[in-house]
């Protein structure tokens, strides 16, 4: 007689190699929101970057659809361990955004319309990693989903993409962002596992 509870031992996952640890996998992309889905009328929607010199860059709607489009298929992670694969988006690159911005700043916070907020390091935003999207499966982005548009960081847990983004400020300081305050990972790295800090 063995010591262990049958239930406990042997138990064994084949674990796909494209889930992060702890993470299970969903295909109904859920809905999760610290607070109500704010309206934005497309003719009232504007996106800032604002440099850590204070110099600032705006978009309207339409000068950011007058930017380049990138088609976009990502995995993305949730905190709450759900992932969900093969997501299709559209999306203006921020390095497009970025273009004659100083990005060597290390530290970046994101503001969204209904207040929400979260930071995230500057490297994260750069290279190919970070956009703005305004669709998702080939429909304009739902506004539970952070429509018109939100930030797009596939390679982060998905907390740090903002919905309803409506500014960037690079920083020289480091400062907490919503979620982080409440003890959320400063990066939140999802193949580290970095949940909370
Ligand atoms: N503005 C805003 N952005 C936000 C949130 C929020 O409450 N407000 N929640 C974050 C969290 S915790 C997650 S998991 C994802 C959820 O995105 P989804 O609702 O599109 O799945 O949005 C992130 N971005
Ligand atoms: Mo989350």
């Amino acid at each position: 007689m063995g010591i262990f509870s049958p239930g406990f031992v042997g138990r064994r996952r084949d674990k796909n190699p494209m889930l992060p640890p702890g993470q299970y996998e969903v295909t109904d992309f859920p809905v999760l929101s610290a607070g109500p889905t704010p309206t934005i009328e497309l003719s009232d929607w504007a996106f800032s970057i604002r440099a850590a010199n204070g110099d600032l860059k705006a978009w309207n709607w339409q000068t950011l659809m007058a930017q380049p489009i990138d088609d976009i298929t990502v995995d993305l992670h949730c905190v709450t361990r759900w992932s969900q694969f093969g997501m299709g988006w559209r999306g203006v690159s921020l390095d497009r955004l970025f273009d004659g911005v100083d990005t060597s700043t290390e530290y970046a916070m994101a503001s969204c319309y209904g207040g929400y907020t979260t930071n995230i390091r500057t490297a994260d935003l750069v290279n190919g990693q970070a956009w703005i999207a305004f669709q998702f499966d080939g429909e304009d982005l739902a506004p539970a989903h952070g429509g018109p548009a939100r930030l797009l960081i596939p390679h982060l847990y998905l907390w740090k993409s903002a919905k309803w983004v409506k500014n960037i400020t690079l920083m020289n300081h480091h400062q907490l962002g919503f979620w982080e305050n409440y003890g959320y990972h400063d990066v939140g790295d999802p193949w580290k596992e970095e949940r909370y800090s």
